[in-house]
C-alpha cells in the first residue's frame, strides 16, 4: 500500500480566527484529516514579526488552539511552532538558499509593512517580517508536505517555498525535498465586508474581519453593514442572463455558498439575475447562516475550555511527537549541507 500523502498548514496566533481563515483554509484542514497524514501548526514565531505584546502571545496561542479544536481539528495533529525549534534552524539554512531579490517581490511583505505603518503609526519594520516567507518554507518542508491547504493570499509564498526546495535539491545534488502543492477550498479568498476590495484580515482593523466565535448579534450587525452597491438593477446583464456582481455582493454570495446554504444561494442568485433581489434579504440570509455555523463552534469551544488542563497537556504531547519528524529532517539536512551533526 502506498504511503499516505502528507499535509501541512499553519495559522498565526495574532488574534481571533475569522471567517476568511476558516473558509479559506481551516475548513479544509478538518476535511483533509480523513484522507491524509496531516500536521497543523500554530506559528507563534511568525506572530513576532509585527508589533506584539509578549504577555499576550502565549494567551493568543492557546486561544487559537481551542478555536481550532472547536471547529474539528484533531489534537494529535496540532503543534505549537516554538516547541519545535527545528523550524528556526531550518529557516536559517534556507536563508542561504533563498534569493534576496525574490523576497523583495513578496506582496504580503509590502501589504503588511504598509498596514503596520498605517495602524500603529510605527515606522519600524522587522527583518523577521521580510524573512517570514522563508520561515514558512521551513514550516512546510520540515515535514515533507505534499499538500498545503491555504488561502489564495499564500500562493506567492508557496511558489517561493518550491523554489527554495528546488535550489536546495540542486545544490546538495539530491532530490531530498518534494515540491509541495497548494490546495485551495472553493472559497480561497474571502473579502472584508467593510471594504470588499481587500481580503478579510485582522491586521486591517476590527471592521475588516468577522470573528468565527463572535456573539450572534454582532455577526448579524457586521453582515447587515456590509458594503454592496446601488442595487441589482444598476448592474449589467450578459447574453446568458447573468448579471454582473460588485465585489461586495459577490463576497456575500461566496459566504453563503461556503456555509453550505446551496438552495438559498440558488434562489437568491435567480432573484439577483432577475434584478429584484433586496440586499437586505441577502444580508439577512448570510448573517443567519454565519451565526448558525458559529453557534455550534462556540458551544464546542466552551466544552473544551472546561477541560483546559487536559487539552493543554494533549497539545504539549502532540508537539513533542511531531517534533520527532522535524528532528529527523534536520539530521538529514545537516548531513547534506556539510554542517556539524548532533546526536539526536
Ligand atoms: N481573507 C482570507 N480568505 C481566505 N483565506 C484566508 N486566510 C487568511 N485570510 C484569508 C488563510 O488563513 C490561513 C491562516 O492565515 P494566517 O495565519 O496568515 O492568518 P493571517 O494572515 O494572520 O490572517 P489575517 O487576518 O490575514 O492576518 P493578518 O492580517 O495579520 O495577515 C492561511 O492559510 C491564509 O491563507
Amino acid at each position: 500500500m502506498s504511503e499516505q500523502k502528507r499535509v501541512l498548514s499553519c495559522i498565526q496566533p495574532t488574534g481571533h480566527m475569522h471567517f476568511g481563515n476558516y473558509f479559506g483554509a481551516v475548513k479544509n484542514w478538518v476535511d483533509l484529516q480523513e484522507k491524509y497524514n496531516c500536521v497543523y501548526g500554530v506559528v507563534d514565531y511568525h506572530a513576532m514579526t509585527t508589533l506584539y505584546k509578549p504577555d499576550k502571545l502565549r494567551q493568543a496561542t492557546w486561544e487559537i488552539i481551542f478555536s481550532l479544536l472547536a471547529v474539528g481539528v484533531k489534537a494529535e495533529n496540532l503543534f505549537i511552532q516554538s516547541l519545535i525549534p527545528e523550524h528556526v534552524e531550518l529557516c536559517w539554512i534556507f536563508n542561504c538558499f533563498s534569493s534576496y531579490g525574490q523576497l523583495q517581490r513578496m506582496t504580503q511583505f509590502k501589504d503588511k509593512s504598509n498596514q503596520a505603518k498605517e495602524t500603529t503609526k510605527d515606522t519600524f519594520i522587522s527583518t523577521g517580517l521580510f524573512d517570514y516567507p522563508v520561515l514558512q518554507a521551513a514550516d512546510i518542508l520540515l515535514y515533507h508536505a505534499d499538500f498545503v491547504p491555504v488561502g489564495k493570499d499564500q500562493d506567492q509564498h508557496l511558489e517561493l517555498c518550491r523554489s527554495i526546495a528546488n535550489r536546495f535539491n540542486t545544490q546538495v545534488g539530491k532530490e531530498y525535498f518534494v515540491l509541495p502543492e497548494t490546495l485551495h477550498t472553493e472559497t480561497p479568498k474571502i473579502m472584508s465586508t467593510a471594504d470588499p476590495t481587500r481580503k478579510m484580515s485582522k491586521s486591517a482593523g476590527d471592521k475588516h474581519y468577522i470573528n468565527v466565535f463572535e456573539e450572534q448579534k454582532r455577526i448579524l450587525k457586521q453582515v447587515r453593514s456590509a458594503v454592496t452597491d446601488a442595487g441589482a438593477s444598476t448592474m449589467s446583464v450578459d447574453a446568458n442572463g447573468i448579471r454582473e456582481k460588485s465585489a461586495g455582493v459577490e463576497n456575500l454570495f461566496e459566504l453563503l455558498k461556503a456555509c453550505g446554504k446551496l438552495n438559498a444561494h440558488k434562489d437568491l442568485e435567480t432573484k439577483y439575475n432577475e434584478g429584484n433581489l433586496s440586499y437586505g434579504d441577502l444580508k439577512g440570509t448570510v448573517g443567519e447562516a454565519l451565526a448558525e455555523l458559529s453557534a455550534g463552534f462556540v458551544a464546542r469551544k466552551a466544552e473544551l475550555m472546561a477541560d483546559k488542563k487536559n487539552v493543554k497537556y494533549q497539545i504539549q504531547q502532540s508537539s513533542a511527537e511531531i517534533r520527532v519528524r522535524a528532528k529527523q529532517t534536520l539530521k538529514d539536512v545537516r548531513q547534506l549541507t556539510g554542517l556539524g551533526n548532533l546526536k539526536y
